[in-house]
């Protein structure tokens, strides 16, 4: 006798609406939740600041006509707080909280062949078992700290951005140092820089951040947006990135400059990345014309900093601007006029060590009273890894993905059976929308469930032909754009000794979306099914 459906790994965006789709079709779910309240990344990156680069009105879920009406946003972009009402909203209208266990952590998941189930140990000690396990672990959840030798010894507090003190911290009259330039650092460094007596931040790679141009949603606008809201999310679904955007349809390298010019000038006051590296056709495929755009921004640098040593160090070089996840921030370049403000080249002179009173580096030292480390996560595999999977004969999915992640569809994996994950690796996922990417997914995996029943199977695994072939095409696709060339967290370079490899499916949501019906459509094409 098996005590659950299914059994649920998070309770973020996938979490949420994988226990509301499961539910709704008739299942049995719980949901495990390691922190305590529910929002994933939007519970633990809690640090000031923190906010969505996707617009509101597409960062959030478009299952319930209902829900979209009655939610209203207040900016043009959600900040972390925001968000995080809004997911509680859901769990509470949706009735969602029994379902939902927190505060705890799947430490371990093993495949049984004789029950054709999960056996799931969890930290508050439990096991049950479940006929599928759906990980809704999160790409961005296993952090990462640098291994710096004399951490321990640091007299002040250090933080990482994603385990932000709930009860916030206060750098009134400190000496910060903050180490790490990617999204959060950006969006950290000015509310720090606003309290600190000094903020120093530590730079290893600069990174290229466009303008959000924020601003309250209206009222009026608002009115005017929902009453198209269905026909919007059509659009989006079959949109490249699950967000319209409008780009010209042509070569920048076929433009005359000033029309470039004047394009990319009236995208910058818009404000917004996708827009900017969705002008042209080939800002992502051709490194000619990715330097157009990238020195568009740098410019743009060199007019905000005033000292031209600091402006210099803040243009980014040596990788194609989008390669690395493109930040966005209306105040940080600015923040480097502050006089309270410095910049340190760790590229040059890289950090040694913390001793109790600050940071050294090979050529300085910096005396400190509290450190940030924005320093990023064990991407798209990390959570997966952490929580010890175990699929058929044992194995465990550590060692199946020992040279890089593999699965079909990114929704499963050869050896596991009846594992689901949702915007795993082989799929858009970071590269989309990810609130309508979780849904298509969510609901993919509610309606193959439905189906095995009603036909009688009792397991799904993927074939190692069709895992293989769809590796393939995903790679195929990746390495006719850009986006390998950055040693960036997509392919896996920021964490020592993992394999590189870009795993993430760039060919679009709509046409991904159209492949996965077409495989249900099929009767499960390119997956065994077993038992009954
Ligand atoms: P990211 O984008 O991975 O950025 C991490 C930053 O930390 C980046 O500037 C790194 O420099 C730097 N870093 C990482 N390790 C070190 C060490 N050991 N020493 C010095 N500097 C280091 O993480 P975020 O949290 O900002 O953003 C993650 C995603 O969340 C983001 O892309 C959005 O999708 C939302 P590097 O570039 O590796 O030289």
């Amino acid at each position: 006798m098996v005590d659950l459906d299914v059994v649920v790994v998070g309770a973020g965006f996938s979490g949420i609406y994988a226990v509301h789709a499961f539910r709704s079709a008739g299942l049995t779910v719980r949901a495990f939740e390691a922190g305590d309240g529910i929002g994933g990344t939007w519970f633990w990156n809690s640090y000031p600041g923190a906010r969505c680069d996707v617009e509101s009105k597409d960062y959030s879920y478009s299952f319930s006509p209902e829900l979209e009406q009655e939610w209203s946003w207040s900016e043009r972009y959600p900040a972390q707080p925001e968000i995080l009402r809004y997911l509680n909203h859901v769990a509470d209208k949706f009735g969602l909280w029994p379902h939902i266990q927190l505060n705890t952590r799947v430490t371990g998941a093993g495949w049984d062949a004789a029950t054709a189930s999960w056996r799931v140990s969890a930290s508050d000690g439990a096991t049950l078992t479940a006929r599928f396990l759906v990980s809704a672990a999160g790409c961005l959840s296993e952090l990462q700290v640098p291994d710096l030798p004399g951490l321990a010894e640091f007299d002040g507090a250090w933080y990482h951005t994603s385990r932000w003190p709930k009860e916030g911290v206060d750098f009134a009259g400190k000496r910060v140092g903050l180490v790490g330039t990617g999204s959060s650092g950006i969006q950290v460094a000015p509310e720090i820089a606003a309290a600190a007596e000094h903020l120093y931040v530590f730079q290893r790679t600069a990174n290229f951040a466009v303008p959000n141009r924020n601003r309250p949603w209206a009222e009026a606008e608002e009115r005017a947006f929902k009453s198209g809201y269905r026909e919007y999310r059509a659009e989006a679904r079959e949109s490249f990135l699950g967000v319209p955007i409008t780009g010209t349809g042509r070569p920048v390298l076929d433009e005359p400059p000033q029309d470039v010019q004047r394009l990319f000038t009236e995208r910058w006051e818009a404000g917004g990345g996708m827009p900017f590296l969705g002008a042209y056709t080939d800002v992502l495929v051709s490194q000619a014309a990715n330097d157009v755009v990238a020195e568009f921004m740098r410019d743009r640098i060199r007019e905000i900093v005033a000292d031209p040593a600091v402006a210099d160090l803040l243009c980014p070089r040596g990788y194609p601007v989008g390669a690395k996840r493109l930040c966005q921030s209306d105040d940080y370049y600015a923040m480097f006029n502050q006089a309270n403000v410095s910049l340190v080249d760790i590229r040059s002179t890289p950090i040694e060590s913390a001793y109790p009173g600050g940071l050294k580096t090979t050529t300085d030292s910096y005396d400190l009273d509290a450190l940030v480390f924005a320093t990023g996560f064990d991407a798209l595999t990390g959570a997966l890894f952490a929580m010890d999977i175990r699929g058929a004969g044992g194995v465990p999915l550590r060692s199946a993905w020992a040279t890089g992640a593999q699965t079909y569809l990114g929704l499963a994996t050869a050896g596991f059976p009846n594992l689901f994950i949702i915007t795993g690796p082989g799929s858009p996922s970071v590269f989309s929308n990810m609130v309508l990417s979780i849904e298509q997914h969510v609901e993919w995996v509610r309606d193959c469930i439905a189906w095995l029943r009603s036909h009688g199977h009792a397991t799904i695994a993927p074939t190692a032909a069709a895992q293989s072939a769809w590796m393939e095409h995903v790679s195929e696709v990746a390495y006719a754009t850009l986006f390998p060339k950055a040693d960036s967290w997509y392919v896996g370079a920021n964490i020592p000794g993992k394999p590189r490899v870009f795993t993430s499916y760039l060919a679009g949501c709509g046409p991904y979306r159209a492949k996965c019906d077409a495989v249900a459509a099929a009767g499960y094409e390119g997956f065994a099914l077993g038992g009954s």
